[in-house]
């Protein structure tokens, strides 16, 4: 396996903040000791602890109005590779890549499977596009996909997925993620139940070609690019939706795809119960599907969903990122999104279990949320560092990104990327 970057300099950038990344280690694992926490335990699941990085965020982002392309990003998916690579190598928690097709798409699937594992990456959930036509498409999505009123349509859409399950099978992913723009701008332009009902047709013949060991993960957004009514709008119609296709159907939930205020938390929990749960989008937002770095506007909802995430019983969900970087470097907001995501993790960790089931069982409100409280608000930076430095990462990611120069040498070698507009 090939790194990416020089590890010299890593060796270096560690050897300096080693002493002061041990004494916090050392304090904090004092302080746990008193609660009765073993640092080591927490250090060891954070080790074992990853998230899929995604191919779209590895590229400049941007909104309906416009794109700003940076020099040295990727223009290609060989060099969202490298870039993925860059990442995991520094962080040490996103060794999976999730690919978008057709924008990923190559000719030789086998040789990109090799490619990646020669960079140390695998490749998760595979993502299909039916939200936009591609130039010369025989038959358009402009008043939907899956879920069109237009047969051929439908029928295009249905065979663009299984194309993606071939695909993925020969990367060696296991799961298809299925997002759908489909729905209607305005009351009465679509029959509401007729519209459901050819989206499960169509979804039938995607699910009926999953591999045996495959999951069909179903993604709801509440709205956009539909504005009235989103066919796959809430987990209430994906749970109905996997729950008509079978087994091997899961609902997705993106933190970005519910109205302002609603307590995703709770619908996790719900998931969960009842083994439904397929799939995790990581990102953050103010208003609406804003696709910003995790935890940065509301680390502590972060919290509550992994709260919820650590005490699921079965499989663990497919947890991935799903971001877009309108204005930093990309690599930058994946680390600072690894670093947020796998703190959220190790902080549900902390969460004294036992203690918060006997105040939740005697109704003592008070304690309950500040057993919460009190993990959310414990500085688990000194595990994450440690983790990292032992896996061979580095301990101040964003500082060793910029140290190597990175985003500088890639500006002379790769060819520049198109301004347009470019919503991903
Ligand atoms: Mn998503």
């Amino acid at each position: 396996m090939t790194a990416p970057l020089p590890s010299e300099p890593i060796i270096i950038h560690n050897r300096t903040r080693e002493s002061a990344v041990r004494e916090d280690y050392e304090a904090l694992g004092n302080a746990l000791a008193r609660r009765g926490l073993s640092i080591d335990a927490i250090k060891a699941q954070v080790a074992g602890f990853s998230v899929a990085l995604p191919s779209w965020g590895l590229g400049t982002g941007g909104t309906r109005f416009a794109r700003f392309p940076i020099a040295g990003e990727p223009t290609n998916v060989h060099e969202k590779l490298s870039d993925a690579a860059v990442v995991q190598q520094l962080a040490r928690v996103t060794p999976r890549l999730s690919l978008h097709f057709p924008w990923d798409k190559v000719d030789d699937p086998h040789g990109l499977r090799e490619e990646a594992a020669g960079l140390g990456l695998t490749f998760d959930a595979v993502n299909s596009n039916t939200f936009q036509d591609q130039p010369g498409q025989a038959h358009s999505y402009r008043h939907g996909s899956l879920s069109a009123t237009d047969r051929s349509a439908r029928d295009l859409a249905v065979a663009h997925n299984i194309e993606c399950i071939k695909l993925g099978e020969a990367l060696g992913s296991r799961a298809l993620t299925v997002w759908v723009g489909d729905g209607s701008n305005y009351p009465g332009q679509q029959n509401l139940t007729a519209a459901l009902d050819r989206y499960l047709d169509s979804a039938r013949q995607i699910y009926a070609a999953l591999p045996r060991d495959w999951q069909m993960l179903v993604e709801h957004k509440l709205y956009e690019p539909a504005f009235y009514a989103t066919v796959i709008a809430d987990w209430g119609t994906s749970f109905l939706v996997v729950q008509e296709l079978g087994d091997k159907a899961r609902c997705l939930v993106d933190l970005g795809h519910h109205a302002p205020g609603t307590n995703i938390e709770q619908i996790v929990a719900r998931l969960a119960r009842f083994g439904k749960l397929g799939g995790f989008h990581f990102n953050d937002s103010k208003y609406g599907d804003d696709d910003l770095d995790s935890g940065s506007i509301n680390p502590h909802q972060l919290f509550l969903v992994f709260h919820e995430l650590v005490q699921m019983k079965g499989s663990q969900p497919f947890y991935m990122m799903d971001q877009s970087h309108n204005v930093t470097d990309p690599i930058e907001s994946l680390l600072a999104s690894a670093e947020a995501i796998t703190g959220a993790f190790a902080r549900a960790l902390l969460v004294d279990q036992a203690a918060l089931t006997g105040f939740q069982s005697e109704n003592d409100v008070t304690m309950a949320v500040r057993t919460l409280r009190r993990a959310y608000e414990t500085d688990v930076s000194s595990i994450l560092a440690l983790a990292r430095m032992d896996a061979g990462g580095a301990a101040d990611p964003i500082a060793a990104y910029r140290e190597s120069g990175w985003r500088g040498i890639k500006a002379k070698e790769r060819s520049p990327s198109k301004a347009g507009s470019g919503i991903v």
